[in-house]
């Protein structure tokens, strides 16, 4: 299918040490995607759901091992071991390959390769990035196929160049002891084996578009994230377009699907979807930040998705979508924790095992018929509230990029920062809650720099560097903002009832951002003055809003310690422009009475 020396030496190599029993071409056609379908049925790899109820849809259940990305078994492999940083695992390049090549040593005996050329980012545009995907899996065939633009179109555009990311995926024999995600920044090349779940195996996702892209990104000039991207349309019809970046399932998509309340909705505000998980940032040419979504699809969180919280994440998934871990019932029908309607008298949770209500594990807690994890994979143009501006290859301005994570306490509902280097700052001390996203002890608290720890593919002391820079390079930048969407009170429960009533709060960030909207300057940034955040039709009491943005200058006091601490690994590679916010914060700590509000 290709002229591509390159290309064609790389795959021939690769098929020798792999040693599959044929290669398949993946062309993007509906006829060659409906045969890997029915292979893949006919294997028992995916099963195809209730063909009324959910048309064009597929169920697959990946090795009760292998659910979640595998951060520690994830490693950055550069000459130099301070090029990876203290943050991410390194092994030496001849020595993961050398270990890596004896578990794809002949993994794919009896079986088909595929090679996928995919790229991230519409095609032609300065932005994209074209990878080729080496794979024995048809479910990363499928996935690729909704997650990434793929198919013949790719090889006429890459034509005799040898820039394309070189991916190797196997699943090997899904042994979780020879399992390995390789990323080789300086030879553009990623080798993951041993695994079946998302994050780890569709490399154009987090391995390329973050962890390839960050390193690439350093040396181009722009910057990859792990941001949502969105535009919110204000009643006189003009749009603002914002990027977020909150930690793995702590909230993107359901930002980036947003359905306004009532009270803004009936005014003609309305919510497009440009992207849920990665933004690629570049400079353009009138001075502003403009992002692009290298995606087209979502790989999103099944539980806790329901017409209340997210109808346009339900209506996107209605059709061809591939379901991973959820419950499947006998008759071809599926269903998820916090999801639509009762759970089935009985079913197949996604171990394998059956399930009906009530069920309980040794200590009393509900055993969940989906895996926490669990994930639907769909095409972004199914969605209700996708933009127009969605692929455009010059992508879309930024307003404004805000920060989050999943705080029980500290942080309040939302805070401006003062300038792109106390952003920067923010962002770079960003915490959250572990969730079942990542194998690590849930509800932890853990430094997650801009949402990057498990992403960032060089040095983060260099990023926090690179991103420094990068501001100075903007001559429009857009302000910087901090969210918590998921504040507790003392019994536990979230204060603020966040989805749809999040818009609120964007609101006032942008109406911040062009300075139309009132704000009280604290020690940590500027929270909306009284008044300011349109509390409109909300139930909530004042005790509430007061307990949301409380300032508590303990926890703070404990907070800059757990800054110092986290800053203190990266020794003197820890860029001024952090160690000089860190004493402003500090100083604004000690010297300010705090005051609530
Ligand atoms: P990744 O795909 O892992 O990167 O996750 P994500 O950041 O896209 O998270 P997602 O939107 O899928 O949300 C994850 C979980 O957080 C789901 O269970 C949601 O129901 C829950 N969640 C999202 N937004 C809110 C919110 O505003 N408030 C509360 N309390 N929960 C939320
Ligand atoms: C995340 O964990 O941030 C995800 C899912 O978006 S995965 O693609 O598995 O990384
Ligand atoms: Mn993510």
């Amino acid at each position: 299918m290709t002229q591509n020396r390159a290309l064609q030496q790389w795959v021939s190599e690769m098929a020798q040490l792999c040693q599959p029993e044929r290669i398949v071409w993946i062309d993007g056609t509906a006829e060659q995607k409906k045969v890997l379908e029915e292979e893949a049925v006919a294997s028992g790899e995916m099963i195809r759901l209730d063909e009324q109820k959910w048309p064009g849809c597929f169920y697959h259940r990946t090795a009760t091992n292998d659910v979640a990305r595998t951060e520690q078994l994830t490693y950055i492999c550069t000459s130099k071991k301070e090029d990876a940083g203290p943050t991410n695992n390194w092994m030496k390049p001849a020595e993961a390959y050398r270990q890596a090549a004896l578990y794809f040593r002949g993994a794919m005996k009896g079986r088909t390769m595929y090679v996928i050329p995919f790229s991230m980012g519409p095609l032609g545009s300065p932005f994209s990035k074209i990878g080729i995907e080496l794979t024995d899996s048809i479910y990363v065939v499928l996935n690729m196929l909704i997650m990434t633009r793929a198919g013949r179109e790719i090889l006429e555009q890459l034509g005799e160049s040898d820039n394309f990311t070189r991916g190797l995926h196997s699943k090997a024999d899904l042994d979780p002891n020879r399992r390995l995600i390789l990323h080789f920044p300086e030879d553009n090349t990623i080798w993951s084996v041993g695994s079946g779940y998302g994050g780890n195996v569709l490399l154009g996702k987090k391995c390329l578009s973050l962890r390839i892209a960050s390193w690439l990104s350093r040396r181009e000039g722009w910057l990859a994230e792990h941001m949502l991207i969105m535009g919110i349309e204000d009643p006189t019809g003009k749009i603002d377009y914002i990027a977020a970046a909150f930690p793995s399932a702590c909230g993107k998509t359901n930002l980036a699907m947003l359905i306004p309340p009532e009270h803004f909705r009936a005014q003609g505000y309305k919510v497009w979807t440009v992207g849920d998980d990665i933004a690629w940032l570049r400079i353009g040419e009138d001075g502003r930040l403009w992002a692009i979504n290298p995606e087209t699809g979502f790989f999103g969180v099944a539980p806790g998705t329901n017409a209340q919280s997210n109808p346009n994440a339900l209506a996107t998934i209605r059709r061809n979508t591939i379901f991973t871990n959820v419950l499947l019932t006998e008759d071809g029908d599926i269903w998820w924790e916090d999801g639509e309607g009762e759970p089935p008298a009985s079913g197949i949770a996604w171990d394998g095992r059956p399930w009906k209500p009530g069920l309980t594990d040794d200590s009393g807690r509900p055993i969940p018929g989906a895996h926490p994890n669990s994930r639907f994979t769909a095409p972004i143009v199914q969605c209700p509230s996708v933009s127009p501006e969605w692929d455009n290859p010059r992508g879309v301005p930024l307003t404004a990029i805000v920060f989050g994570g999943r705080r029980s306490r500290l942080a309040p509902l939302v805070y401006e920062t003062f300038s792109w280097q106390h952003g920067v700052y923010v962002g770079a001390t960003m915490a959250s809650e572990i969730t079942a996203a990542q194998y690590g002890k849930q509800g932890q608290v853990r430094r997650d720099p801009m949402a990057m720890l498990p992403f960032c593919g060089y040095n983060m002391a260099d990023y926090f560097h690179h991103w420094l820079n990068f501001g100075k390079k903007i001559e429009k930048p857009p302000k910087i903002f901090h969210v918590n969407w998921f504040r507790k009170n003392e019994a536990g429960d979230f204060i603020w009832p966040g989805f749809g009533e999040n818009l609120r709060v964007l609101n006032w960030i942008i109406r911040r951002a062009h300075n139309q909207a009132g704000a009280v300057r604290t020690p940590i940034g500027f929270v909306p003055a009284e008044g300011e955040l349109d509390l409109t039709n909300l139930e909530i009491s004042g005790e509430t809003i007061e307990q949301l943005f409380a300032i508590d200058p303990k926890d703070w006091q404990k907070e800059l310690a757990g800054h110092s601490s986290f800053f203190a690994q990266f020794g003197d590679r820890l860029p001024q422009g952090i160690r000089d916010e860190y004493h402003a914060l500090k100083e604004r700590l000690a010297l300010e009475r705090i005051g609530t509000k």
